[in-house]
């Protein structure tokens, strides 16, 4: 906090300073100048958030440091959290994190002991190992002790930038505007009635495309244009080498807008000048709920744009209408766009409505939510301990914290939030990349006070620039004296994805632990020696909020053969220059473009193949494979949906071209494994046995066709989605039949001894 969030700082140096000064909880690795003035600090091991967590809130269940009455009252799941975090004793969490049970013990105790608790945290949770399970630990801390909706409660899941949280309301995140959520018709439907749209067209058939998928794309050569505004990814994106490498690709066509040169606008094939926050006007939100007006001050320079206008301007020139044929975004000013997302926030958490760019002008913020029940605005959350957890007001029915599957509505409803907190538990598993012989050292990345992200603005001022010229490797005493380095050497840094020569800083971290700044990237290199953090990280993204872990991966440290003296030679090089060159030279071309055809034909055709095998399966195979009579006049009302299944689909097989060409023929695969020719003698096992494979080649149906639900959608064909969508509920109607069928025969076929079975070894006995 006191390098990324000054002004916050300053007001919690005042309150240490002053009377009755509270106690601080520093949770980070280093040392530090937040973690300086801590009453406990704790420095975990990097990535091990998780473990540390579960074991703060194992204490307080262990001493009974818990707001029982406020649990019962307004939280869903304490038990399974209680039972998860039993696991986690200061013993084990000290193996796993470094952090002494004695020091944990203090710190539960302080949280546990005090009639107030206000927690924050940033990137050191939600960059690092299990982001977003560690996230909803936080607050489930606040939550046990009931420490939340009264003066000096509170959690602040901070955002880096106030714009940040602009996006996390207005949408521009990848979910949707107001918090809607993505599952539930009926928001979707309010943004089509908004946006005067057809429902249809509104995205919600998947999750959202986020950069890691973005990337993928881009590699598969299936996003041909990226547009990218007002973020600079040749620094700022893990793995540099594979992003540089995809972003200068030949036939990917990048429009880079940016308010100055960036690596970024080096290899874009189009830059749009871009005019910076003084010279235009628009709100920014802070985290906790206030919203400011910024007028513009001054005119932009030269060809330089708003955002804003150069949106709109390409939505006119696209010719971009709404269901009644008037433009889709008919703005003249941003006052207009604020108006028409006051309409769009109405009655979400982040109701806007009593907002006016008049109220916002002069004075020093309004905090959401805004309308005729608060206008003025409201200072606290919660205060009823009443949680946007409603099923049908929800943002999100959840996710599994482990594999980031979202929670379906039928699970969501179960659990009975109706506007209680839900306590989510998890457990910790250690990092993807754990330091191993080759490369010892953990790495973290992140910030200094002077600079901010790719330096494309405080590179530029001199006093900044002065205060921090270059970037340093910070370590640990003993690692550097093991290593015969010395304060302010050059080194070599290295990971599995790449190597940067950079200075090493000694001291201030723990034992094993490493931090660069990610600020240097080259625009402004006087060599070409390789200094980007993001060469090193890993590429690898949180499950549920798609976050990238620039808190993890392995690196090994070793000095540069002239270390001792002052500039040392340019060992590591910067393939930055190399991209640029490359990219000038190779414009896209065009007529590559048109050879590409769409996997969509295939995909279909295998779709509608397999319904047809399974059609021939009935009518052939399975006679002869089971005498059981139920079975067998069960099987004729398959045939029957199978019919109908294969009749919804052929028109538009028709229509997408799949008549005669499949990609891969899984049916006859699966039908040769599944259904083989059996001598041996018609028995109940064997109409299990047939039974089971028919589920399993009725699973591989039903998996083509969800994959064609969001096709369907995305290509805004309501004939067709409704096809795959009567498709589907026949093929489910199949599958509860077949289930049900196992079940009723399991028990008599599987336990009760059968004449038929000999052999000793398969045998069941009761032992
Ligand atoms: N000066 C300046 N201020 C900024 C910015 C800037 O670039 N410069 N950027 C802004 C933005 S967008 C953001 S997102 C914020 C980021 O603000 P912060 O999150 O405060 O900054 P970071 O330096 O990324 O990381 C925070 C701390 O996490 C620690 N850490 C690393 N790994 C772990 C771990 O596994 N567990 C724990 N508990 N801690 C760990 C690091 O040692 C570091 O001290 O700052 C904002 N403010
Ligand atoms: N290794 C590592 N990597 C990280 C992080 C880390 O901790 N470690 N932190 C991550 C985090 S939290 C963040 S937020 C990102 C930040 O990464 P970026 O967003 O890539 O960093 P910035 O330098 O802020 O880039 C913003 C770009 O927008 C331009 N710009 C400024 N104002 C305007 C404007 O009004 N309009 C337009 N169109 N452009 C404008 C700036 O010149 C700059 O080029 O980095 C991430 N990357
Ligand atoms: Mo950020």
């Amino acid at each position: 906090m006191s390098a990324t969030q000054t002004v916050l700082w300053a007001r919690v140096l005042d309150r240490l300073e002053g009377p009755n000064p509270p106690s601080l909880i520093v949770v980070d690795p280093r040392m530090s100048d937040t973690a300086k003035r801590a009453t406990v600090h704790l420095a975990p091991r990097i990535g091990t958030n998780m473990a540390l967590l579960n074991g703060i809130q194992h204490l307080l269940f262990r001493e009974g440091w818990i707001d029982n009455a406020f649990v019962s009252e307004h939280c869903v799941s304490r038990n399974e959290l209680e039972q998860k975090v039993s696991e986690y004793t200061p013993e084990k969490v000290e193996a796993i994190t470094n952090v002494s049970a004695s020091l944990l013990y203090e710190a539960a105790k302080l949280i546990g002991t005090s009639p107030s608790l206000l927690s924050t945290c940033l990137q050191g949770v939600y960059q690092s190992n299990q982001a977003t399970a560690s996230a909803c630990q936080v607050n489930n801390i606040n939550l046990l002790r009931g420490c939340i909706g009264k003066p000096g409660s509170g959690i602040f899941q901070m955002n880096g930038q106030p714009t940040a949280q602009n996006n996390r309301e207005a949408g521009c995140d990848g979910e949707f505007p107001g918090f809607r959520n993505a599952q539930n018709p009926r928001h979707m439907q309010e943004l089509a009635d908004l946006w005067n749209i057809d429902y249809s067209k509104v995205p919600h058939w998947g999750l959202p495309t986020h950069v890691e998928n973005i990337l993928n794309y881009i590699e598969a050569g299936s996003i041909e244009m990226l547009w990218i505004s007002g973020t600079n990814p040749l620094v700022s994106l893990p793995h540099l080498h594979k992003v540089r490498k995809l972003l200068a690709k030949p036939d990917l066509f990048v429009v880079a807008q940016d308010i100055f040169p960036t690596e970024t606008t080096a290899i874009a094939d189009v830059v749009f000048p871009a005019a910076q926050w003084s010279e235009k006007t628009g709100c920014f939100t802070n985290v906790d709920r206030t919203v400011h007006l910024a007028h513009q001050a001054v005119d932009p320079p030269g060809e330089a744009k708003a955002d804003f206008d150069i949106f709109v301007e390409f939505a006119r020139r696209m010719d971009f209408r709404d269901k009644d044929g008037h433009p889709l975004m008919p703005w003249q000013k941003p006052e207009d766009a604020f108006d028409a997302w006051k309409k769009l926030s109405k009655g979400r958490p982040c109701d806007y409505t009593g907002l006016s760019y008049e109220m916002l002008t002069g004075g020093s913020g309004i905090q959401w939510p805004c309308n005729e029940h608060h206008p003025t605005g409201k200072e606290r959350l919660f205060e009823d301990g009443v949680f946007f957890t409603d099923i049908e007001y929800c943002e999100s029915f959840g996710h599994d914290l482990e594999t980031g599957a979202p929670i379906s509505k039928a699970e969501y409803k179960q659990l009975q939030p109706d506007g209680r907190a839900i306590l989510k538990a998890c457990h910790y598993t250690p990092d993807p990349e754990a330091p191993d012989a080759e490369y010892p050292l953990q790495l973290s990345t992140g910030r200094n006070v002077y600079h901010f992200h790719t330096r494309t603005k405080t590179g530029r001022s001199k006093p900044l620039q002065d205060a921090c010229p270059e970037p340093l490797v910070r370590m640990n005493e003993m690692d550097a004296a093991e290593l015969g380095i010395s304060d302010g050497e050059q080194v070599i840094v290295k990971s599995r994805r790449g190597a940067i020569q950079v200075k090493a800083g000694i001291g201030k971290i723990s034992r094993g632990q490493t931090f660069i700044p990610f600020h240097f990237g080259y625009f402004d290199s006087e060599d070409e020696r390789a200094r980007a953090a993001n060469e090193l990280t890993l590429e690898r993204w949180d499950s549920v909020s798609k976050q990238p872990r620039f808190k993890s991966g392995a690196v090994r440290i070793e000095r540069c053969p002239d270390a001792q003296l002052a500039n040392s030679a340019v060992v590591v090089k910067s393939q930055q220059p190399s991209y640029e060159q490359q990219v000038a030279k190779n414009k896209p071309n065009a007529a590559d473009v048109g050879n590409k055809a769409a996997h969509l034909a295939h995909w279909l055709g295998t779709t509608f193949q397999a319904l047809n095998v399974l059609q021939d399966t009935f009518s052939g195979l399975l006679p002869c494979l089971i005498t059981d009579h139920e079975v067998q006049s069960g099987v004729e009302v398959l045939q029957k949906i199978t019919t109908n299944a294969l009749n919804r689909l052929r028109p538009f097989c028709e229509r997408y071209h799949t008549k005669s060409k499949y990609g891969h023929d899984v049916s006859k695969v699966l039908r040769e494994g599944l259904f083989p020719p059996r001598d041996t003698q018609h028995s109940s096992y064997e109409t299990l046995v047939v039974l089971t494979g028919l589920q399993t080649y009725i699973s591989n149906i039903e998996a083509h066709l969800s994959a064609l639900v969001p096709v369907s959608q995305a290509l805004w064909a309501a004939d067709f989605v409704a096809a795959v969508q009567g498709a589907s509920e026949d093929v489910a109607r199949m599958q509860k039949w077949v289930k049900q069928q196992l079940s009723v025969r399991a028990a008599q076929t599987l336990i009760v001894p059968d004449l038929n079975v000999l052999g000793e070894d398969v045998r069941w006995t009761q032992q």
